[in-house]
């Protein structure tokens, strides 16, 4: 209390303060980027409780205080009359478990198991995690995860995600000029700003060559560059022709992290993984459920039929079926009787 003081040394208000700060704080934890309205609204009215020299005796003398309006008058004369405030508990209860379980599934490589087990072991805060408290223990990827936790939760401005694929793309055309590379995901559908960068790598055999070795030299390169910093996801076996990379890069040293995904796949599936990756993911799933109606099977390696599955689970195929469509996406559309559609226009 810097404003007036009672003989007791205290504000005339300070249980109005005091819960007021609880209700700040966990409005100001909660936030991770952005929204901060709330934080603001109390704030306000804590310093102008603490100027105030009086009790407030009524809602009309709380929302005369500079910033209060009626919401806040209201939880004043709520906490005066009552000395207590029942929105406090109830978030306090929202707060305790969901929230601090979203923070930290907010970490990369974090699911909802992982973020109950370290609740229950007591770690409430980043900071808790990153101090091993009760015990618990992060995996390297998962410290990656929480050392750039604010870099990987932030979308970027398409123009950023560009400028760092045309870095790229160079150092892949240097090492074969035969590469097809391509950025998908919500940049192909034309959005404004991208959780991260998709690149999808592969190469056309018809000179008896392919793409097998180029991920792992790319990677090299690109380390060396400076542009991929950190690994999140690596293939087991990098000769193969089909491999999935996830990691973080920036465009320059002074720039934030950012997501970045490689997927490398065989020249025959081209049409099947640009289809897959461009997404989104909802139209994925339409475009699976109309494949399955009509006895077909879609995947990122292509369309297929014949497929016999497992009449007690579903999910699980008694074979591979026939490809019947993977080279383009146009034969994809066409053998499932859907209209062509342009990336920007696939959204569910
Ligand atoms: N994909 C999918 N199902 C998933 C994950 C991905 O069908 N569970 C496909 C569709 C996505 C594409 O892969 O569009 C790329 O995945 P991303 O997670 O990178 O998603 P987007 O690029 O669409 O969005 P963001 O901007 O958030 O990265
Ligand atoms: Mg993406
Ligand atoms: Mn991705």
């Amino acid at each position: 209390c810097d404003g007036v003081r009672t003989s007791a040394g205290q504000c005339p208000n300070q249980d109005v303060i005091d819960k007021l700060s609880e209700l700040k704080k966990i409005h100001e934890q909660r936030l991770m980027t952005g929204d901060n309205f709330r934080v603001l609204k109390y704030s306000t009215a804590i310093n102008a409780l603490r100027a105030y020299p009086k009790r407030i005796r009524s809602t009309e003398e709380a929302m005369s205080l500079n910033g209060v309006a009626k919401k806040t008058a209201e939880k004043i004369m709520e906490i005066i009359r009552t000395g207590d405030l029942q929105r406090l508990h109830h978030e306090r209860a929202v707060s305790d478990d969901i929230r601090v379980i979203e923070l930290f599934q907010g970490i990369y490589g974090v699911g909802r198991q992982i973020a109950h087990r370290w609740y229950n072991a007591g770690c409430r805060t980043l900071d808790d995690l990153r101090e091993g408290k009760g015990g618990v223990k992060l995996s390297s990827v998962q410290q990656i995860g929480l050392q750039y936790y604010d870099d990987i939760n932030s979308r970027m401005p398409r123009a950023e995600a560009e400028e760092i694929f045309n870095k790229i793309k160079p150092f892949a055309l240097k090492i074969d000029s035969k590469l097809y590379v391509d950025i998908m995901g919500s940049f192909r559908r034309g959005k404004a700003d991208c959780g991260d960068i998709d690149i999808i790598i592969t190469r056309p055999t018809d000179d008896g060559r392919n793409h097998s070795g180029v991920l792992s030299k790319l990677l090299k390169d690109l380390r060396i560059a400076g542009i991929i910093t950190e690994d999140l996801s690596i293939p087991d076996d990098w000769s193969d022709l089909e491999l999935c990379y996830r990691g973080l890069c920036r465009k320059d040293s002074d720039s934030r992290r950012r997501r970045i995904d490689f997927l490398v796949i065989p020249w025959e599936s081209r049409g099947a993984a640009l289809l897959y990756y461009t997404g989104d993911d909802i139209f994925n799933r339409s475009m699976r459920l109309k494949a399955n109606k009509m006895g077909y099977s879609l995947n990122q390696k292509g369309l297929f039929a014949g497929v016999v599955r497992d009449p007690q689970d579903r999910t699980r195929k008694l074979n591979q079926g026939t490809n019947i469509a993977s080279a383009t996406e146009r034969e994809i559309f066409d053998k499932l009787g859907v209209p062509w559609q342009e990336p920007h226009e696939r959204v569910r």
